[in-house]
């Protein structure tokens, strides 16, 4: 089976073409095998480009590397329009950048467009704050999150709880490096306040117009980049007052350029996304 590994800011993805039919062609366990780095391809994740639904293009699916289903991916869905540009164009319908693919994900319509310098801006829709949505028991059902004290490792952490359709967990520290992120990511991850789990974020404001980010990712454990957790921290910097609704996140991998627009109310990501190499799975 062919597939193509790719990565947006060092966050890897294997992509597999699967718009012959609509149920993803492996199985959450195959997903497991394939994103092992030692016994299989390497990958924090599969990524299914899958026929339209609801009016759309193209639909995605993901799976974890543990193989659990997100609802929507950030890195990963920019990932997927450079791979869609390059089946495109095998197909002889190569599009013109700026072109916009609709996806429909888990989490609804997301856009991504290509950019004419090879970026990727994705359209990512409008961020949820109220504790049912994210979801946590942090607060009352329809109450935001925002510097919420929630004891982890014996330390109390000012959270603040975003979902941009896949849950975040944002805590704003003085220093990202000395955070013992392998030790407290999973306390995080499985605290009994998030039924669903939760990426966690940990923020430093260098400036109101950078942040810096390290992050465990729910599924996946520490991984160098995160969209939708740079999303996610940003909302959560601008509901804290602490930076501005445009600002650059730097993450272990890279840069990612993210605004909440005051006009839509809907976050844009833009930042790159490549091809790492093709190959055969037998
Ligand atoms: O929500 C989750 O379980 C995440 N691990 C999904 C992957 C998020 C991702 N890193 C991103 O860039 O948004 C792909």
């Amino acid at each position: 089976m062919e597939f193509s590994k790719y990565h947006g800011l060092g966050n890897d993805f294997i992509l597999v073409d699967n718009r012959h039919q609509p149920e993803p062609v492996l199985s959450a366990e195959d997903a497991v095998r394939w994103c092992d780095r030692h016994f299989g391809i390497g990958a924090d994740g599969v990524i299914f480009a899958l026929p339209g639904q609801a009016g759309t293009d193209y639909t995605m699916r993901i799976y974890n590397s543990d193989g659990s289903e997100p609802e929507m991916c950030g890195n990963g869905i920019r990932c997927l329009a450079k791979f869609l540009e390059t089946l495109e164009t095998a197909d002889s319908q190569a599009p013109q950048a700026p072109h916009t693919y609709r996806i429909h994900t888990l989490a609804g319509l997301i856009s991504p467009t290509l950019q004419p310098d090879g970026q990727v801006t994705v359209d990512m829709g409008p961020p949820y704050l109220l504790a049912q949505e994210i979801p946590t028991t942090l607060a009352a059902a329809n109450d935001k999150v925002v510097a919420v004290p929630l004891t982890v490792a014996e330390q109390t952490w000012a959270v603040t709880c975003v979902s941009m359709g896949n849950p975040h967990c944002i805590t704003f520290v003085e220093d990202v490096d000395t955070v013992a992120l392998e030790a407290i990511g999973p306390q995080f991850e499985h605290h009994e306040v998030f039924p669903q789990r939760i990426n966690t974020e940990f923020i430093q404001v260098v400036r109101p117009d950078h942040l810096k980010m390290r992050v465990w990712e729910r599924g996946a454990g520490i991984t160098l980049a995160c969209g939708t957790g740079a999303c996610a921290s940003l909302v959560a910097g601008v509901l804290s007052g602490v930076c501005d609704r445009a600002a650059t996140v730097e993450l272990p991998g890279g840069p990612l350029q993210i605004e909440w627009s005051a006009t839509d109310n809907r976050v844009y990501m833009t930042g790159p996304a490549e091809l790492a190499f093709r190959g055969d799975r037998g």
